[in-house]
């Protein structure tokens, strides 16, 4: 450990980009906070970036090479990846190698990974998890601006009167920028909207709620372009001067007639929005994934840009179209030409000159000549045998992709499979020949570049634990391996230097990236770089296009034509409803490191299906009951939740879970791979599925200082508590005895109370090692009632002898209610305590607001009237 100093870095998770200031302490501890300087945050923190400094835990991590199961030197690894790399190049050509990459790697480590493949091995099969999050934003950047630019900025968010979040659950996804809307709401009273099918944290935030159809973005947006048209409400000069395609963007917008029947959604409704739209100037539309994750990704994306464009609100404060950005590198990936459809520094694949200006810079042997495969289709091809040797780096495939059974089957038959991941067990990483031991967050340089194009530094403040390397080190190594020049760099800002050199080289204006004014880069200088923003504009906030000079061939943006399409796969009778998947607050992806802290798993312990209480009903589901969810192929199983948030007909399954926590709730599983035609983006938002209650026999739930045998349950989910695991488990036969089942969850002696209750089905047990307790186990016919939270709570310390029965109560009496599960990490508030506090009315139309916004929303007039352009 370093003497104990301040480092400034920035937090790993969220596209927000916050700047954090790690302290390490000299017990072993770090001290997380917000750093104060930083632009995105200016001091905030989300509860997930707080508990940072309980995730650098070192027992889950991998800290040595692996051959198969076996120990190896690092020399003897990387010598293996590249021998099966080029002997696969030579047997089969280029295009038989891929590698699959991350918007969590630093730039650094992105920039060579890129010029490994599309420079040296000359082939273009590189694509990343990007490909399943801004790849609709890129392609509908690119199809309107000429360029994957976001014209705006932050600042916007707070400076605008009007702000829609579309397909953005930003309350729970981007919380700090969220934050900084709310306290701008405070001061001038921003109106908010929120468009998305279930009424989110973010939609009770709202002044209006929109719950569209899934899937039905497009016809909104086109409506609004023809509202904003017919009530003179384009910008005609900026039209004029900086656009070219309105006439065939009306067109295509075709009969609005149907608008109320496609979006579902209240005349009254769709009126409010569009006239406060045509109000408001002063406007940010923000999307997120209910937008880009679509079989229409791309258009959703262009029908908002239209609307920008023909009201001439982009690129000026407190306007624009806006793409928040997932991952905490989502953006220097693409700056780097990450994508497979994509060459560095935001230059084109397809363009001759960049092809060339590249490979001149690098010296390379070869150039990529055409763009590589898409995740979806990349992973088809090593299914398929067509790609025979597979790197995966910073990302967790076997979970995150949809079909994940074929990802998995992908991963079995592939020849070769080389893994770069820190964590020791993921549901990818048992498919590696080769394991490769990255180094984390904490202990790793280089930088990223946030949702607002703003670049900031991570910094290392923990010395590199076992034999873990950083990720640019180990892609250069097996590039040299491979007997290429050109990956010599001795620290990740020679690395830095040459990416910002070429962002300038024959740039000229022509290309929106530009870093020359990072300057020559020292190992000096990139110690201490300070957060700072690329754009065009000189002044401080650097926004693009507010007076055009879009990077077109004219200069000009494109009103790109939108026609409405319904989502790929139709629910039928067998599949009646719509399956929409995403995050929740507490969780990051695949859980490797937002699952080790007790804390944050309090929000959300288990993997759920969320569902209206009248198809319950319907369904026969019970509240906390279990339920199998089938796309007619694959089932998977996870706890019911119900509540008036989901619309009917559509169910909610968070991404999150993977075999490690629960026996089987991959919601990838249930996903198919249908992609959208531009973007190659899979629309993970929409897949028709089958829902049946599970008979089950019994039901457990246990806590306990060791780790539960789950091999054999039939079902179960296991998650950290403060002193050691909570387990929800069921089966489906009556075992023959409870106290061995008990016995083989949990394979340790100890003293034992029991009580068995043969005629209800309840047996409870809890273990005791002297005064400590070591499990406690509750069996019973129905979901189990007890208080979790504080049955975790007992692990803690000693249990005197007169509250041991109250242990086998599971609850800790009248005084000690329990608050459900925790919504409110930071002060530990659970859902209990909140839900009964949150009034809200049902309107005739249908549709739900708080209480204190009913009359604002609520006026039942329907003048409405819009109709195609003649
Ligand atoms: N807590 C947490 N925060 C995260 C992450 C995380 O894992 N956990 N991951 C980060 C990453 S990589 C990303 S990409 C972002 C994602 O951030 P978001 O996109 O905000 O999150 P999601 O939950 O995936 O989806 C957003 C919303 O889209 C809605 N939606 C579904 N279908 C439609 C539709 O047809 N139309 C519309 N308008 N909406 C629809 C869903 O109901 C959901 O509420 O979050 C980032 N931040
Ligand atoms: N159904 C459904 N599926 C989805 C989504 C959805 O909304 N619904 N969202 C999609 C989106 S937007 C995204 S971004 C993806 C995210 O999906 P993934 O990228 O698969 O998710 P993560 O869990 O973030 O995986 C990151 C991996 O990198 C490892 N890691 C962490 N730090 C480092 C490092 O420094 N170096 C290396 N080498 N490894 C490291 C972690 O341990 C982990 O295994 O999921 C996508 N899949
Ligand atoms: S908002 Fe995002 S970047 Fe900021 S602390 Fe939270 S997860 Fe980290
Ligand atoms: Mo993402």
């Amino acid at each position: 450990m370093m003497p104990q100093m301040l480092h400034k870095t920035a937090c790993p998770y969220c596209g927000v980009g916050c700047g954090i200031i790690a302290t390490p302490k000299p017990d072993g501890s770090v001290e997380i906070t917000g750093d104060p300087d930083h632009p995105a945050n200016f001091g905030r923190l989300c509860s997930k970036g707080a508990a940072l400094g309980e995730t650098l835990s070192l027992g889950d991590r991998q800290l040595h090479p692996l051959i198969g199961e076996r120990r190896a030197g690092w020399n003897e690894a990387l010598g293996l990846v590249a021998r099966k790399f080029s002997e696969t190049i030579s047997a089969f050509g280029p295009d038989s190698v891929a590698f699959y990459v991350s918007g969590q790697l630093l730039t650094e480590d992105y920039y060579v990974a890129n010029k490994l493949m599309k420079g040296y091995i000359g082939a273009a099969n590189i694509d990343t998890n990007s490909r399943l999050c801004m790849a609709s934003a890129v392609a509908g950047h690119i199809r309107a601006f000429g360029s994957d630019t976001v014209p705006g900025v932050y600042e916007d968010f707070e400076l605008a009167d009007l702000v829609i979040l579309v397909g953005s659950n930003l309350a729970w996804c981007h919380p700090v920028l969220f934050q900084r809307l709310i306290a701008a709401r405070e001061r001038h009273g921003t109106q908010i909207v929120v468009i998305d099918p279930r009424r989110t944290a973010t939609a009770e935030a709202a002044d209006l709620h929109l719950a569209l159809k899934p899937g039905s973005d497009v016809a909104l947006f086109n409506g609004l372009l023809q509202y904003l048209f017919i009530n003179g409400k384009a910008d005609t000069n900026f039209v004029i001067r900086h656009t070219s395609g309105l006439t065939d963007a009306l067109t295509a917008c075709g009969n609005l007639d149907n608008l109320v029947e496609t979006t579902g959604l209240p005349l009254d409704g769709i009126e409010d929005f569009f006239a406060l739209f045509a109000d408001k100037e002063k406007s940010v539309t923000a999307f997120s994934q209910g937008v880009n994750q679509s079989s229409s990704g791309t258009d959703k994306v262009n029908a908002i840009i239209n609307c920008h464009l023909l009201t001439g609100r982009i690129g000026k404060p407190g306007m624009g179209p806006f793409s928040l950005t997932g991952q905490p590198n989502a953006m220097g990936g693409r700056e780097v030409g990450g994508l497979a459809n994509a060459l560095a520094a935001h230059m084109d694949i397809a363009e001759p000159r960049h092809r060339a200006l590249v490979q001149d810079f690098w010296s390379s042997p070869a150039i990529a000549a055409k763009p590589g495969r898409k995740a979806v289709d990349l992973f088809q091809a090593v299914r398929d045998g067509g790609i025979k040797a597979l790197w995966i780096m910073a990302t967790n495939p076997a979970v995150s992709m949809p079909d994940a059974d074929l990802i998995r089957d992908a991963l079995r038959a592939c020849p070769f499979v080389a893994v770069s991941d820190v964590t020791k067990e993921t549901d990818t990483a048992r498919y590696a020949h080769v394991f490769l031991p990255a180094l984390a967050w904490g202990e790793k340089d280089g930088t990223v570049t946030n949702s607002e194009r703003r670049i900031s530094r991570q910094r290392s403040f923990l010395s590199p634990p076992g034999e873990a390397r950083p990720d640019w080190w180990i892609i250069c190594e097996v590039a040299k391996r491979m007997g290429f020049g050109g990956f010599d760099y001795a620290s990740p800002a020679g690395i830095f230097g040459e990416h910002a050199e070429l962002t300038s080289l024959g740039n000229q204006g022509t290309r929106d990236l530009d870093l020359a004014s990072a300057g020559p880069m020292t190992d000096a200088r990139y110690e201490a770089l300070a957060p700072f923003q690329w754009g065009r504009d000189d002044g401080p906030e650097k926004r693009f296009f507010g007076d055009g000079g879009f990077y077109t061939a004219d200069g000009r943006a494109r009103f790109v034509p939108t026609a409405f399409r319904a989502p790929a796969s139709a629910t039928a009778e067998q599949r009646p409803y719509v399956l929409n998947t995403g995050r929740i607050r507490d969780q990051w992806h695949t859980m490797t490191r937002t699952a080790k802290t007790a804390r944050l798993m309090q929000h959300i312990a288990e993997p759920f299906a969320e569902l209206h209480p009248d198809d319950a009903i319907v369904l026969g589901l019970r509240s906390a009951s279990l339920v199998m969810v089938s796309n007619g192929t694959v089932e998977i199983v996870a706890r019911v939740l119900i509540s008036p948030r989901q619309q009917r007909g559509t169910i909610f399954v968070p991404m999150h879970w993977t075999r490690q926590f629960s026996a089987n709730a991959v919601v990838n599983r249930l996903v198919a791979g249908n992609t959208d035609p531009h973007s190659g983006q899979p629309e993970l938002k929409w897949s028709p599925v089958a829902l049946k209650p599970v008979a089950f026999a019994w039901y457990g739930f246990a806590v306990s200082r060791i780790k539960p045998r789950c091999a054999g349950l039939d079902y179960w989910s296991l998650a950290p508590a403060e002193s050691g695991y909570r387990l929800e488990c069921a089966g489906l036969d009556e075992p023959s005895a409870f106290d061995e089942l008990l016995g083989a969850i949990f394979p340790v002696r100890g003293e034992m109370l029991a009580y068995h209750d043969r005629g209800s089905g309840e047996h409870r047990f809890a273990l005791f090692d002297g005064d400590r307790l070591e499990a406690a186990m509750f069996f019973s016919r129905q979901p189990v009632g007890v208080s979790r939270n504080w049955l975790a709570a007992q692990l803690a310390g000693a249990t005197e002898a007169e509250n041991r029965l109250r242990l086998l109560a599971g609850r800790g009496g009248h005084d000690r209610p329990d608050h459900g599960a925790i919504i409110c990490s930071c002060f530990s508030v659970g859902i209990n305590q909140i839900a009964a506090l949150i009034p809200y009315r049902v309107c005739p139309s249908g549709r739900r607001h708080a209480a204190s916004k009913h009359s604002r929303y609520c006026r039942s007039s329907s003048t409405l009237r819009v109709a195609a352009p003649s």
